[in-house]
């Protein structure tokens, strides 16, 4: 697949800026938070000012990640903004709400770098190639344009990125461009043991437990196509787990051989509860999300509800027997 090259015009405004902030979409993820630390230090190195600001705080995983100590978070903005900064920069946000601070971004001109389809073209200068599997790899390519030979905590950063956003080199945008960009970035530095044991192996006692509370009451229906688990007050309580440690639990019963869709629902009072919905192929969760009044992807969505948990739990599986078709 060729390659979209940095436009002139973005090039033009990381020569000539002087102070930038970076930011990426609301719940960051390894591509955001690995491209945004990965630029601002590829702009430090050209003797610029660099801020990472983003709305939500990053997950615990990343918190390893060279800089991230550094990265400004909450809706109040970092010293000195928007006066001492030249540009803004959006790390993979296909439009300028999702990274949750649009109105006071807009008081700079944007720079805006991603690689999703349907990019709204929201900046000043635009550079969104579709055909990489992670910004990451195109902020590896950014830094050869600027003439920047990048140092191993780079590197580190930039592997993270795409390491993540290929699922660990596994999903359908592992290209033998993506493991390109992977081995330079190890020649760099990157070491990728380090970097699988702080994104695989850094898990809290307190998730694991939970996790094992969730999959005693797991229940396959559909002919074992569809999974539904519950995340109880009182699992939350035996296991001595928090809110954060139960990020992603939803992916496990996926991994099940069979299962094309998942339901989550996760208590959130009495009788309210956070529904999660996950599936494979054309299998459609969004329009069921929607139907609740919440919204996602086709194949990754989430809701409010309230009601008892059993009845709900039959409603969502019968929906999702529909679209299952
Ligand atoms: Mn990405």
């Amino acid at each position: 697949m060729s390659q979209v090259p940095p436009p002139d015009g973005l090039l033009q405004a990381l020569r000539n800026g002087q102070r930038f902030v970076l930011t990426g979409h609301r719940r960051p993820d390894g591509d955001s938070l690995g491209s945004a630390l990965g630029l601002a230090r590829i702009l430090r190195s050209l003797g610029k000012g660099a801020q990472v600001w983003n709305l939500d705080p990053m997950p615990p995983v990343y918190t390893k990640l060279p800089g991230s100590a550094r990265v400004h978070v909450g809706e109040e903005p970092p010293t000195g903004f928007p006066d001492n900064f030249d540009y803004a920069i959006c790390c993979e946000c296909p439009t300028l709400d999702r990274t949750g601070i649009a109105d006071a971004l807009s008081l700079l001109p944007i720079l805006n770098l991603d690689h999703h389809l349907g990019n709204d073209l929201y900046g000043e200068a635009n550079w969104v190639d579709t055909g990489a599997a992670a910004l990451g790899m195109m902020i590896h390519r950014l830094a050869e344009a600027l003439g920047v030979q990048i140092d191993a905590d780079t590197a580190t950063s930039l592997y993270t990125a795409v390491m993540t956003d290929t699922g660990g080199f596994r999903f359908g945008n592992t290209t033998a461009e993506a493991f390109d960009a992977a081995a330079a970035l190890v020649r760099e530095g990157a070491q990728p043991e380090r970097v699988s044991h702080w994104l695989y192996e850094s898990q809290s006692e307190a998730t694991l437990r939970l996790l094992g509370e969730m999959l005693r009451r797991l229940e396959l229906h559909h002919d074992g196509r569809i999974a539904t688990v519950l995340l109880l007050d009182e699992m939350f309580e035996r296991a001595s787990a928090t809110a954060a440690d139960a990020e992603d639990l939803v992916d496990y019963p996926r991994s099940i051989e069979g299962v094309d869709a998942v339901v989550l629902l996760r208590q959130q009072g009495a009788n309210s509860f956070k529904g999660s919905l996950r599936s494979r192929g054309n299998v459609d969760v969004e329009r069921i999300a929607r139907s609740y009044g919440g919204g996602g992807h086709k194949n990754a969505a989430g809701f409010e509800v309230e009601g008892a948990v059993d009845s709900l739990r039959a409603e969502l599986v019968a929906s999702l027997g529909e679209a299952l078709g």
